[in-house]
């Protein structure tokens, strides 16, 4: 495809824009497996009335070592198929389903890769605490109920299993809350012989062993291995997650009268050019997590497989379906969710989340692949990045204008030209002759370097890296064995196998400093086109009977491969120095998993006003899924954007968690001080803002990494019960304290729609005016910023002094924003650590929690495990101990107060107090003089 859109001229190339190519991608149809598994869904009867080929073999469940085992009969294809559900702490249960005896082994899934400790890791709920039940119907069939535990509102959790269909229900007290094949849409290709089957070359039935698409053939030496199944929300309306889409935050339907897509959603990670909005085609990610949220409950599940999987959507009106399961029930539930999820290969593997809060999904998610990564402070600052930094000069030129126009950054980043014709590890020495005088300079003014580095390596016996990784076997093979060859960037290229351990752990050996020429460690990496982008391959990608380690083929790793690059650098940087550092690596490629090797972007979008909106449902679906670390190109990469957009962009980018700036390689400049005025003072002070809150971010980001918590998140993760906020994203949370509502339309002044959504104050961040919700108000907007409203009840820690970067500010001084409410508690949290090393691990950080009750502000230590209270502790709180609280600032105080006592250490002294009643009474406690590492109060005394 790039073919078409690059032409390549000696060294250099003109691009032609064109919209996303749609036939380079396949549909439905082009993949027959899921043409196969959405007909069997739609030739499936009424759930009443269900025609599956699938029951429980008689007597065959069992509960042994806390897992229910049964097999299932294909009474049509005399097939048997292994059952287990197994019951893990925090309430999970895992499902699985694959042949009990293959004729070959089927690839067994992900698990090794993206759950945190690998299979063995996972925590089974001992057995003592399971009891299963079984009851006979009249037809000679069973049910059986597993009772094993309860949830955290204490409500019962019971899992029952229906022999005839098979299906799976799980319940909280005796409501389902998620259920497996209870639509009969469970349909499994079992491994057959190749010898056995009859060879028609031009027969078109699903069971053909290669299948075409376009000028490719697959030739599925394996055959056909796939499988399909339902999993439905009973009283659900809304859906989320199972990124990576241009779509929706609450998901489209794809199926039934009114649905919304003609397509499923497809998980297929791919290297989209000029990808389109509002459509369910796959794009450079995948996280195969849906979450469903209705007034009554959050839950989830996650949906194991690495391969192509394909996702329909549907909301029924269960009412009307006189399901007996239903009446059995007295099910009140009215509505329901019910999803198609089919795969190309490996294994059914389903883990059922059963909430019942969000933040209950959150963390079960979390105890499986682990949270995000608590990134370097600097990271979660500024990054200025363009396709490409022309040379040395033009870096430390763009470096010294940050200064010269009073802009904090932390970043610069260099693109693909850097190197010397695309060979990773390497500088075009011409342009960059040295390196490390240029990143030292970044370094003096606490700036950092990032360099992008793909993961295809171009062919050629004169480059280390090639010759070295030919000569070790580090490649994908072709399926006759020999090295995979593409085409990429560099022209032929061929791709590391990471799936090999060995050729992984290489890869992170060459990020040393000795082997790394012109490194420092100051500088970061970008993996981009780890999809992997192959210009010349099916669909833009690798053929998927190419063979990785182990005989493994593509077609069951696709999904993860990215994932595996993106940790080889993480641990390469991690591993660069003899005391490890955290490492910072974006990658564009993720699975599920990937959020503790770093961050991630949305790619490659467009410099207009749809793909500023689109951003943020894509960066909130991701939240949701664990995928924290995430932003959009500031400014879209395609394209130039109108000062007013560009300028709206960074008022929302600020806001999303990974915040850079990044440009296609024929857009005009645009740095911020190229817009003039007004422009550049409003970026300016986006920016800036950003700074300010910094210690708000690096909470939430710390917070994140400990309980799996979005940092930004839909408003129904903190307003739960606010039906009118379940599908918006013109407004979002920015952890529990902040609402912000992008500007998504040209124009100086336009007016936003805001919802308040419960009964609380409300403050308007810039002016200070409260307003009392629940309220839908008109909000009149102008250029110079977009609304944010602190939420009443917050405590918000910002460091308010202007500086260059990050790092200069780490000794600042903090100010205390309170926001008053007489609806809840008012609270807050502050993290700090030395926003580098892992000291943090063994204790060396200050987490303090901020309580304000009765006109008094109580600073005290926030919990922590005895076992942190070590020497890392200590000496880090010695570090810090001069840091003061410079300001404490509480809003909507309705009284007014002359002074207030601090009492520090058994003392007490008296400070003066400033209020005003204008707008929402301010009152300003500055300078208390009291430690940010320390226990004390304030009082306002009137
Ligand atoms: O390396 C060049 C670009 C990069 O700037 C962009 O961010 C990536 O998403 N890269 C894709 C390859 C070419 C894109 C047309």
């Amino acid at each position: 495809m790039l073919l078409r859109n690059v032409l390549f001229l000696g060294v250099g190339f003109v691009y032609f824009a064109s919209p996303v190519k749609n036939e380079d991608f396949k549909k439905c149809k082009d993949s027959k497996f899921c043409l196969l598994h959405r007909d069997y869904a739609s030739s499936t009867k009424s759930p009443n009335n269900l025609q599956t080929n699938y029951i429980i073999a008689k007597d065959s469940v069992n509960l042994i070592n806390s897992e229910l085992s049964a097999h299932i009969i294909n009474s049509a294809q005399n097939v048997t198929l292994d059952l287990k559900a197994s019951f893990l702490e925090g309430g999970l249960v895992r499902v699985r389903v694959q042949e009990l005896n293959p004729p070959f082994p089927r690839f067994q899934g992900p698990g090794k890769y993206s759950l945190k400790n690998g299979e063995e890791g996972l925590k089974k709920i001992p057995e003592t605490k399971i009891s299963l039940k079984s009851v006979s119907s009249q037809d000679g069939y069973k049910s059986h109920t597993v009772a094993y535990g309860s949830n955290s509102k204490g409500a019962s959790l019971t899992l029952s299993l229906s022999e005839n269909p098979w299906s799976i229900r799980l319940l909280e007290n005796d409501t389902p809350i998620l259920e497996l094949n209870t639509l009969g849409y469970f349909n499994f290709e079992h491994l057959q012989d190749k010898k056995s089957q009859p060879q028609e070359s031009n027969s078109t039935s699903p069971l053909d062993w290669s299948e075409n698409f376009k000028s490719w053939t697959d030739t599925r030496p394996k055959g056909p291995q796939s499988f399909g199944v339902d999993i439905s929300f009973p009283g659900s309306t809304n859906v989320y997650g199972i990124p990576e889409h241009a779509s929706s935050l609450s998901l489209k339907t794809t199926k039934g009268e009114n649905r919304m897509y003609d397509e499923p959603y497809r998980l297929y990670n791919l290297d989209v050019f000029e990808f389109a909005l509002d459509t369910p085609m796959a794009l450079y990610g995948s996280v195969p997590v849906m979450l469903s949220h209705s007034k009554d409950r959050t839950v989830g599940v996650f949906y194991m497989n690495s391969a192509e999987t394909w996702v329909d959507i549907s909301k029924a009106d269960v009412s009307k379906v006189a399901n007996i399961y239903n009446q059995i029930l007295g099910n009140q539930n009215k509505v329901a969710t019910n999803t198609h999820w089919i795969s190309e290969s490996g294994v059914m593997d389903v883990f059922l989340m059963p909430g019942p809060t969000a933040k209950d999904v959150f963390s079960q998610y979390a105890s499986l692949v682990g949270t995000t990564q608590l990134p370097r402070e600097f990271s979660i600052g500024y990054h200025q990045c363009r396709w490409n930094y022309l040379d040395q000069n033009d870096v430390l030129s763009v470096n010294n204008m940050f200064d010269v126009h009073g802009i904090p950054y932390d970043v610069i980043w260099l693109d693909i030209e850097h190197t010397d014709g695309k060979r990773y590890f390497t500088w075009d020495n011409a342009k960059f002759p040295d390196p490390i005088e240029m990143q030292n300079t970044l370094d003096h003014s606490g700036r950092k370097l990032v360099n992008v580095l793909d993961p295809h390596i171009k062919h050629d016996d004169n480059y280390y890296i090639s010759k070295q990784a030919t000569e070790k076997g580090y490649f994908v093979k072709r399926n006759d064995g020999s090295d995979y060859k593409g085409w990429c960037w560099p022209g032929d290229s061929n791709w590391i196998d990471y799936t090999n351990e060995e050729a992984s752990e290489w890869v992170s050996q060459q990020f040393s400093y000795d082997r790394y020429n012109g490194s420092t460690p100051n500088l970061f990496i970008w993996n981009d086109m780890n999809e992997p982008s192959v210009f010349n391959g099916p669909e833009i990608t690798m053929e998927k009977d190419n063979l990785h380690f182990g005989g493994v083929e593509h077609r069951d790793i696709h999904n993860v491969y990215g994932m595996l690059v993106h940790k080889a650098t993480s641990e390469g940087l991690r591993k660069r120095d003899k005391i490890p550092m955290r490492p910072f690596v974006l990658s564009r490629a993720f699975f599920s998993g990937s959020q503790r090797y770093g961050a991630v972007w949305t790619g490659d979008n467009a410099a207009d006003w749809e793909h500023l909106a689109s951003s943020t449902d894509m960066v909130l679906t991701n939240n949701l899924v664990g995928m924290h670390f995430i932003g959009a190109d500031i400014g879209g990469f395609f394209g130039n954007p109108s000062p007013t957009l560009l300028t709206r962009w960074y008022q929302l980018g600020i806001w999303h968690p990974f915040f850079r700036a990044h440009a296609h390689i024929d857009t005009k400049r645009r740095e911020p001080w190229l817009l003039g005025e007004p422009y550049l003072t409003h970026i300016r002070e986006a920016i800036k803002l950003r700074y300010k809150l910094l210690p708000y971010w690096y909470t939430l980001f710390y917070e994140a990494s400990k309980t799996g918590i979005p940092i930004v998140r839909p408003m129904w993760v903190e307003f739960p019960e606010n039906t009118s906020t379940f599908d918006i994203t013109s407004q979002f949370m920015v952890g529990s304290g902040l609402i912000v509502a992008p500007v998504t339309t040209e124009g100086d002044s336009v007016t936003q729609v805001i919802k308040f959504p419960k009964e609380q104050i409300f403050f308007d961040f810039f002016t200070g005016e409260s307003i009392l919700g629940p309220e839908t108000k008109d909000i009149p907007t102008l250029l110079r910023e977009i609304p944010v409203f602190a939420v009443g009840g917050s405590i918000i820690p910002t460091r308010e002094r202007s500086r260059r970067s990050s790092h200069l500010m780490r000794n600042d001084p903090y100010t205390l924003n309170i926001y008053a409410s007489s609806f809840k508690e008012i609270k807050g949290t502050l993290y700090l650590d030395d926003g580098n090393s892992y000291d943090y691990t063994n204790g060396g950080y200050i987490y303090r929690e901020f309580v304000f009750k009765n006109a008094t502000l109580y600073s005290k230590e926030a919990e922590r495990p005895e076992s942190e209270k070590s020497a890392e502790y200590i000496a880090f709180k010695k570090s810090k101990k001069n840091i003061r609280v410079e300001r404490v600032v509480v809003k909507g105080m309705r009284n007014s107060f002359t002074k207030a006592i601090i009492s520090e250490n058994g003392v007490n002294r008296e400070v003066e107090v400033t209020c005003t009643q204008k707008i929402s009474g301010v009152c300003t406690v500055r300078d208390p003089g009291v430690l940010i590492t320390e226990d004390w109060s304030i009082r306002l005394i009137q």
